[in-house]
């Protein structure tokens, strides 16, 4: 069932033809019509989640947004082959992702406005909040399928991260230590095409699935724009996982269509003639495209999709223009489990800071 030919698996033309792949068609045998539906319906609302935190950002109500925007196949498809007990680390781009583990989408922008250390409770919905720092999301998961595993839970667990964290350390460790240990991971690779401004043809010499032979650990790859590639491959991954068969690899081919974050400006390193073909083989039309050719998308189902993706987007927005500014005080909160010195002279600094403004006013 490990397939790591360098023609990725595809059940799915971008005509929305069905290819017909047996060892994979099995892996998806039990979805009908509702489940066609249910996971277009998962795409078209991430894709206006993105939408709405991009205009949010852009009127100075959150910082910072890292868009998804032609990743929703690969995101939705993994997230949706996971079981409720599975465990999913994600980087700072995987929203669908979050959504789909069933986070509240009024919650995605808090961390990105500032006003929470944790948009949500990482047990409460088993997806970790966004993490920063390039690959260390993939040690986390390796240590977390290894306590699992310890645990004699029949889990799996999955890292999600880009073609660009393969050249970190933390991913090489990550792979060499759950291959060595037989940790039930699923390192799922979103190759989007470049890390912030560096292409992928830069990043790696081989195709970024080969990395994983280095380490005895079997890999898939996969055309992340199908999100029917993507789910039957992901549930063969985590099956594996959870069978007690150690980690797998899947490398999804997908492209990043908006900028790296709205701080980045992509026509400075590519142009928009590549785009071109990306949008040509867009994740959702292509998934639109397999329902109408099978009539399964009617209008009723098509308005519903519609309204169901703007109230999403409207209470995101209203969430987060309602969510209150925290007190400054609160950065001190949550550093360490306990009491730290450090914290504490920092956080006496910060009080005799703000109390010399109150010594002004008094003198003026
Ligand atoms: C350890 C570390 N190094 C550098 C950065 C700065 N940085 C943020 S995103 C990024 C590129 C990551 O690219 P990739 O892994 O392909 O993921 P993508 O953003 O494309 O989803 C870099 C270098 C960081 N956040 N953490």
């Amino acid at each position: 069932m490990i397939d790591n030919l360098d023609y990725p698996v595809q059940l799915l033309q971008p005509d929305g033809a069905r290819v017909c792949r047996t060892e994979y068609d099995r892996l998806i045998a039990d979805l009908g019509p509702t489940e066609y539906i249910s996971l277009y319906r998962d795409m078209v609302i991430s894709r206006r989640i993105d939408t709405a935190a991009v205009a949010l950002q852009r009127q100075g109500e959150i910082g910072l947004w890292a868009p998804l925007l032609g990743q929703e196949a690969a995101q939705v498809g993994s997230a949706r082959a996971l079981k409720p007990d599975d465990f999913a680390f994600v980087s700072y781009r995987e929203h669908a992702v979050a959504y789909c583990r069933g986070v509240p989408p009024e919650v995605l922008t808090h961390m990105w406005r500032g006003c929470s250390h944790s948009a949500w409770d990482p047990n409460q919905f088993n997806v970790t909040n966004p993490a920063i720092v390039v690959g260390s999301q993939g040690l986390h998961a390796t240590g977390y399928a290894l306590g699992a595993h310890l645990d004699g839970a029949e889990i799996a667990t999955i890292a999600y991260f880009g073609d660009g964290a393969t050249s970190q350390g933390d991913i090489a460790e990550a792979l060499g230590f759950a291959a060595s240990f037989r940790a039930g991971v699923v390192f799922f690779c979103q190759n989007n095409q470049w890390a912030i401004s560096e292409p992928v043809s830069l990043q790696s010499r081989t195709p970024i699935s080969h990395r994983a032979d280095g380490y005895g650990i079997p890999s898939f790859r996969v055309d992340g724009n199908d999100v029917l590639a993507v789910l039957a491959v992901t549930r063969a991954a985590l099956a594996h996982a959870r069978e007690g068969s150690g980690p797998t690899f899947i490398e999804a081919i997908t492209c990043r269509m908006g900028p790296h974050t709205t701080s980045d400006d992509p026509s400075r390193y590519r142009s928009d003639t590549d785009m071109a073909e990306w949008r040509r083989r867009d994740p959702i039309t292509r998934m639109r495209a397999f329902l109408e050719r099978r009539g399964i998308l009617d209008e009723t189902a098509d308005a519903e999709i519609s309204t169901a993706a703007e109230d999403v987007a409207a209470r995101l927005r209203h969430a987060t223009l309602e969510t209150p500014d925290p007190p400054p005080s609160t950065l001190f909160e949550h550093v360490y489990t306990g009491p730290h010195p450090l914290i504490e002279h920092e956080r006496e600094q910060h009080r005799e800071y703000l109390a010399s403004f109150d010594d002004q006013e008094a003198m003026s």
